[in-house]
């Protein structure tokens, strides 16, 4: 039998090599398992393949909520209650905004504005969002590799039953998610971008993150070529909904409006079908699944509730795949 190294990273010992994990993210319980397993693999063994169906353009400016949110949260910078922006912001810039009228539903913080400006300028000057990406991330000193899911556009559309369709952060934070869905849709047809079929592809394990399955994920899996790696790759998803509620964002509700039944991990999850080769709940939502459920602490706070839900997916992985 082959000798496999350990998925989490032991400090005492070397780094493992040729373990390598790619975790698919988006929003904020996804950044903080993330976050989880940043802190127990060695950094060369982790890619994260980022949603970018959210990002949008406001005040000439394009925002990357996902990105921004992966990048803060690794660095150890993000606003701990909020989960997106920045800890210990500021918002003159949005308040001198107002005063001139401009739209201030989205809240753009003075030093997060600095993210955006310069994400926005490397683009015009010709360089991918990967590559803004990657040098941003450099400056934040995040040594885990972040893979936005595709250079291009491509954003995510709510179709609403009252108020036809939405962009997805009209639909999010302007309109605060009370506009009931009819369907998700996915706007432009871009290729993945450069590293993630491949990253995948040499991947020991795909971690789908506590993210939204809809609006976080299914971008994600909707690029070309995409399903096609991850069905040679062992799967295991961690379950964003826990004891029927999210932790965090209008899941449960989608669950309701898209799917016509009532918001459970298994429902949550269940929207994954055959990709997945195991999963991991909230102890006590563990019925029901066809593939290994382990049952175990899901909702995270600070840095040790991640890492200890990372080594015990690493650890299930482990045991199971
Ligand atoms: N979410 C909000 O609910 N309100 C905001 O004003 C807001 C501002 C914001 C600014 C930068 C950024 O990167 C994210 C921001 N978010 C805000 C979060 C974000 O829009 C959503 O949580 C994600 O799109 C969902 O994954």
């Amino acid at each position: 039998m082959t000798h496999r190294p350990p998925l989490a990273h032991d400090r005492s010992k070397p780094p493992s090599a040729g373990r390598r994990v790619v975790a698919l993210t988006g929003g904020v319980g996804g950044a903080r398992l993330l976050h989880g397993l940043a802190g127990v693999l060695p950094p060369r063994a982790l890619t994260a393949v980022v949603n970018t169906g959210d990002d949008f353009t406001h005040w000439g400016l394009r925002i990357c909520p996902d990105l921004d949110t992966v990048m803060y949260t690794l660095a150890g910078l993000s606003h701990e209650q909020r989960g997106w922006g920045l800890a210990r912001e500021t918002f003159h810039a949005l308040d001198a905004m107002r005063r001139y009228g401009a739209e201030g539903w989205f809240q753009l913080g003075d030093r997060d504005l600095a993210t955006h400006l310069f994400r926005t300028d490397a683009l015009a000057s010709g360089r991918s969002l990967t590559e803004a990406t990657a040098q941003m991330c450099q400056g934040l000193q995040v040594r885990t590799r972040v893979l936005p899911m595709c250079d291009q556009p491509r954003a995510t559309m709510i179709d609403t039953r009252a108020h036809g369709t939405l962009a997805f952060q009209d639909w999010l934070v302007r309109e605060r998610s009370t506009p009931g869905i009819e369907r998700v849709r996915f706007e432009g047809a871009p290729e993945p971008g450069p590293d993630v079929v491949d990253a995948i592809e040499r991947a020991d394990l795909v971690v789908i993150c506590p993210s939204n399955p809809y609006v976080s994920i299914d971008p994600i899996l909707a690029l070309a070529g995409v399903r096609e790696a991850l069905s040679g790759r062992p799967v295991i998803a961690v379950s964003p909904i826990v004891r029927g509620r999210a932790v965090k964002g209008p899941l449960a509700q989608m669950i309701a409006d898209l799917e016509g039944r009532p918001a459970s991990a298994r429902a949550a999850l269940g929207h994954y079908g055959e990709l997945l080769n195991a999963v991991v709940v909230e102890a006590g939502d563990e019925a029901g699944f066809e593939v290994p459920a382990l049952g175990a602490a899901t909702v995270m706070g600070g840095r040790a509730d991640r890492e200890r839900l990372a080594r015990d997916v690493l650890d299930f992985a482990e045991r199971h795949l």
